[in-house]
């Protein structure tokens, strides 16, 4: 399933469950999607258009990040069992028996419309996943250019919040266990960009025992806050696995360490540590820390933080685990870099 990683490593945890994740060069996505094994759910291109994909029947975009590693990769999401393919509005759906992915890709539209769009598409996917049967959402990333500029007193990350969160109570009243696993990053240029990943059944979301749960933040951060869950575990038969969100330099609601990169990815790596650990203690789960991630998304501010990026993760996490690391903009302004990962449960 992953032919660019060791085996024993630990994404081989994922080995047979209904989805996997690569981090790949466009020649393995090439292969991989044309050989028998994988049916593809989404690919999500980072940077330029890695491949063509010109008449792809499956969910796919391009986010406006750069990749600040070489060569690039593809964000290639898999399942070992068919797929089928619809579209419905401008959700491109990928279905197999246990999951839907979806993703939306669109124009950014400038506020005053940017607000009501966002609204707009996740009433819309939330109506699609129960209308098929996968009425759970496990996973959704958000992507969209000029996330610090502001219109009418907000910035468009705010804007953002408030789209969502009046999708997100029309459909769910309160929001305690209910939100899925999410980001929220912005990019340089294109289209307002919003993938996710539902279930039949239900995964358990869960919070971040050092931070307060994001849709509890107080109104400084904005009108309406932001309506996701730290993290989401979803137990497959073959073994659980945890999508982790965006996860940055916060303790509580506050930012810490302003202007110091290597502080915030210190602390940053605490959240995530704290976060994995206490899922396993509290579900038993069997994820081995920091030790059990198996992908890692890097959103970084400025490039010349790389190197120290790569300091402070080569220390603790083993080097065969793929990272793709971006530059974006992270959506408060202190904030220097976000981290998101895909952790699995030990074979
Ligand atoms: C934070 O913890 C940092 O709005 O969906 C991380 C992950 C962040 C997801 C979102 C925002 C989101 O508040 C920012």
């Amino acid at each position: 399933m992953m032919p660019h990683r060791q085996a024993g490593h630990a994404s081989d945890a994922h080995a047979g469950q209904p989805l996997a994740l690569h981090y790949c060069r466009p020649d393995e996505a090439r292969r991989l999607v044309a050989g028998d094994g994988a049916h593809v759910l989404g690919e999500i291109h980072f940077g330029g258009w890695l491949r063509d994909l010109e008449g792809a029947r499956h969910p796919h975009a391009r986010v406006g990040m750069t990749q600040l590693d070489a060569p690039p990769r593809i964000e290639l999401w898999t399942s070992p069992a068919p797929v089928a393919y619809d579209r419905v509005g401008d959700i491109a759906v990928a279905e197999s028996a246990e999951l839907l992915f979806g993703s939306v890709s669109v124009d950014p539209l400038r506020e005053p419309a940017f607000e009501g769009a966002v609204e707009r598409h996740y009433t819309a996917i939330l109506a699609l996943i129960e209308a098929r049967g996968y009425p759970h959402l496990l996973r959704m990333w958000n992507y969209f250019p000029g996330i610090a500029k502001v219109s009418a007193s907000l910035d468009r990350y705010q804007h953002f919040c408030r789209g969502r969160y009046q999708a997100l109570a029309d459909h769910f009243g309160d929001f305690d266990g209910k939100l899925p696993s999410a980001s929220a990053v912005g990019s340089s240029d294109g289209p307002l960009t919003i993938y996710f990943i539902a279930a039949r059944a239900p995964g358990v979301h869960r919070e971040n025992p050092r931070q307060m749960s994001a849709y509890r933040y107080p109104p400084q951060y904005g009108p309406r806050s932001p309506s996701f869950a730290r993290a989401t575990l979803k137990r497959f038969p073959q073994g659980a696995c945890l999508f982790v969100s965006g996860t940055a330099s916060i303790v509580g609601h506050e930012s810490r360490h302003p202007g110091d990169p290597a502080a915030q990815l210190a602390e940053t790596l605490r959240n995530l540590r704290a976060l994995i650990e206490d899922t396993a203690r509290d579900t038993g789960a069997r994820f081995d820390g920091l030790a059990g991630v198996s992908h890692l998304k890097v959103y970084l501010r400025d490039p010349a933080f790389l190197p120290l990026v790569h300091a402070g993760l080569d220390a603790v996490i083993a080097p065969g685990v793929p990272r793709l690391i971006l530059r974006a903009d992270i959506c408060r302004t202190d904030l220097l870099l976000e981290i998101e990962a895909l952790v699995a449960e030990a074979p």
